[in-house]
C-alpha cells in the first residue's frame, strides 16, 4: 500500500534531494506509516544505491554529501516519531556511543542512538570522529555500561580495536560492554578485537544492548 511512497522516498535520497525526502518524511507520519519502515524500506535502499554507485566510480563526492543531506533531513522529522513511546521511567543501563577516529559517517550511529533512547537507555552520543582515548574517559565519566562504536569505512574499523585496547588500560573492562557495528563491521570482527557483540542494524543493537545487561 505503501509502495509508491517508499519508492518516491528511495528516489529522494538519489536524487538529493533534502526538502523533497523531509516533505516525504512527513507524509509517511501523516499516513500512520511507521517511522522505521520509512527509514529502512523507504530512505535507506536510496543511500545503499548511491553507496554503490560510488563503489562503482558511477557517482562522485557530491552525490554522496547530497544523499547522506537528504537522509539527515528525512531523519530530522522522523527522529520525534521514533522517540514516542519511550517515555519509560525506568533507566535500562548508560551507553556512550560514538563514530571512531577518522570517521565522520553519523547517520547510523545517529539511528542506533535514537533507538536505544526509545528502548529505555540513556544515551551519551559523543558524535564523530571520535578519539579512541575519549570513548574510554567519557564512559568513566559518565558510569556508562555500554560503549558503542561506529565505524563505516574498512580503514576506520581498526579503531574499534583501539577503543577496546583503550578501554581494558582504563581498568573498565570487562564492567563496561564494548558493541560495534556499522556497514563493513562483522560478527566475526567483533570476536576478534575482544568486542561483547555486533549489531547489524539498529533493531539488532538494542536487542544486544538489552541482552548484554541482562534485561
Ligand atoms: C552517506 C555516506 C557518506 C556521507 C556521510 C554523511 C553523514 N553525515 O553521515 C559523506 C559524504 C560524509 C561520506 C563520506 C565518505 N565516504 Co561514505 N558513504 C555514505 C553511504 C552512501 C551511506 C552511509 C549511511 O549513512 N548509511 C545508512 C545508515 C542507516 O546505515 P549504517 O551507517 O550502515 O548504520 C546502520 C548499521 O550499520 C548499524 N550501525 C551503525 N553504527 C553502529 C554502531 C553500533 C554500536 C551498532 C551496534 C550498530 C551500528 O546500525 C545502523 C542503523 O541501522 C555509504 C554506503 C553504504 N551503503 O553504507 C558510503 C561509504 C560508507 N562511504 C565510503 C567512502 C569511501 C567515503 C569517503 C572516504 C569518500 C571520499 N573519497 O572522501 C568519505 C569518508 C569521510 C570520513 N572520513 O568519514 C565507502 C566506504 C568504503 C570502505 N569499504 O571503506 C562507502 C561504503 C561507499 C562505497 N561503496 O564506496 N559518506
Amino acid at each position: 500500500m505503501h509502495d509508491e511512497l517508499l519508492d518516491k522516498m528511495r528516489r529522494s535520497i538519489l536524487e538529493g534531494d533534502p526538502d523533497r525526502a523531509a516533505a516525504l518524511a512527513t507524509e509517511a507520519i501523516a499516513l500512520r506509516l511507521a517511522p522505521l519502515e520509512a527509514i529502512q524500506r523507504g530512505f535507506v535502499p536510496g543511500l545503499n544505491e548511491v553507496g554503490e554507485g560510488f563503489g562503482r566510480g558511477d557517482l562522485f563526492l557530491p552525490d554522496l554529501v547530497m544523499a547522506g543531506e537528504a537522509m539527515k533531513a528525512a531523519t530530522a522529522v522522523l527522529d520525534p516519531e521514533l522517540q514516542k513511546g519511550g517515555l519509560q521511567r525506568e533507566i535500562l543501563g548508560r551507553v556512550v556511543l560514538g563514530t571512531v577516529q577518522g570517521d565522520i559517517h553519523e547517520i547510523g550511529k545517529t539511528l542506533v542512538s535514537t533507538m536505544l533512547s526509545a528502548a529505555g537507555f540513556e544515551v551519551h552520543d559523543i558524535g564523530v570522529d571520535v578519539p579512541f582515548e575519549t570513548f574510554a574517559l567519557r564512559a568513566r565519566e559518565l558510569g556508562a555500561d555500554i560503549v558503542g562504536v561506529s565505524a563505516l569505512l574498512t580503514t576506520t574499523m581498526t579503531g574499534q580495536r583501539h577503543v577496546v585496547e583503550a578501554l581494558d588500560r582504563h581498568g573498565l573492562r570487562p564492567r563496561v560492554k564494548v558493541i560495534v557495528g556499522g556497514a563493513p563491521v562483522t560478527r566475526g570482527w567483533a570476536e576478534e578485537i575482544g568486542a561483547d557483540g555486533y549489531g547489524q542494524d539498529a533493531v539488532a543493537a538494542v536487542a544486544l544492548a538489552k541482552a548484554l545487561l541482562g534485561r
